[in-house]
């Protein structure tokens, strides 16, 4: 990895998220960046946004979570920029970048270029990494990488878009400077109380859900439902082992898992639990966010 700017990046990427960071325009009123620092709930926000967005779209365009995999419907455009993306308005794209690190045209556009980022609490973010990566390197003799090295790099800031806490903490302030622009969701919120935050989410879309129990509520299960892991997971289309188009290296099935809240405490010792538990409190003392997980 490549450290720019206070930032870690894979060097297969650096190319593309120069060229991403120099040239992208955004257009007047139509782009919806989504933004997660990896495996925090990319796919879940992918699959969200593109199901509230084409709601009202006829049945077989709605359904294109059913043909194509969330990540190649919204791929990572910093990963994968191939220049202007041909797609209608508004278009879904997706980054890993953080605030600082996003092209100057979508930092100064106003609200007119929109942001959802999705957060999640560090120590079952930090055990998704592990799990991921370990699919991706998969080795005959067991993880290539150990829990304790995952937790060392973690803690230490190195992982690809890293550091994490300096990551989240600056989309969530600029959340809380421009909330007309910037919508900061957490995946845990999203599991407590999804009708709530999927009507937040929609708003800040522009595409409200009506407000009747009849029609606006169905119409918000119906969402839920067609986002959900349960549902996602079980589509041929994303249980392949067959690599993204863009990223061969990258199996479909890998971006779904169990998806829990609290499943880290299957797999971290009460010491490392505690290790990331202090540097959490330290590093976001005085931001009002809390990452729990419950
Ligand atoms: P990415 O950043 O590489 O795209 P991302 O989608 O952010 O990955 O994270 C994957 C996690 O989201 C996995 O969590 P786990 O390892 O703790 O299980 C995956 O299971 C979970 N996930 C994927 N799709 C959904 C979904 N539709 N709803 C809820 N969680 C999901």
């Amino acid at each position: 990895m490549q450290q720019i700017d206070g930032f870690w990046y894979l060097d297969s990427f650096m190319e593309s998220i120069a060229a991403f960071r120099s040239e992208f325009q955004p257009r007047t009123d139509d782009v919806v960046l989504l933004t997660s620092v990896p495996k925090t709930g990319t796919t879940w926000l992918i699959a969200l946004c593109h199901s509230i967005l084409h709601r009202d779209d006829k049945e077989e365009e709605e359904d294109s979570l059913t043909k194509m995999t969330p990540h190649e419907l919204v791929p990572t455009i910093d990963m994968f920029y191939l220049g202007d993306q041909v797609q209608d308005s508004p278009r879904l794209l997706h980054t890993h970048l953080p605030y600082s690190c996003l092209p100057e045209a979508v930092r100064s556009s106003g609200s007119s270029c929109k942001l959802v980022h999705v957060a999640r609490n560090p120590k079952d973010t930090v055990v998704s990494m592990w799990h991921f990566y370990n699919k991706i390197f998969e080795s005959e003799t067991g993880p290539d990488v150990t829990m304790e090295r995952a937790v060392e790099g973690f803690c230490g800031g190195v992982i690809p878009y890293g550091p994490f806490y300096k990551h989240v903490v600056e989309y969530w302030e600029e959340s809380r400077r421009r909330p007309e622009k910037v919508l900061f969701l957490e995946y845990e919120e999203l599991c407590r109380e999804p009708k709530e935050q999927v009507r937040r989410l929609a708003s800040f879309l522009r595409k409200p859900f009506g407000l009747d129990e009849d029609n606006g509520d169905a119409e918000v299960e119906k969402v839920l439902w067609r986002s959900s892991l349960n549902r996602l997971k079980e589509l041929e289309v994303n249980k392949s082992d067959e690599g993204l188009e863009l990223a061969p290296i990258i199996p479909k099935s890998s971006f779904f898992r169990k998806g829990t809240v609290g499943g880290w405490k299957n797999y971290l010792t009460p010491q490392m639990a505690h290790r990331i538990d202090l540097l959490t409190e330290q590093k976001l003392q005085g931001t009002g966010l809390s990452l729990d997980d419950f």
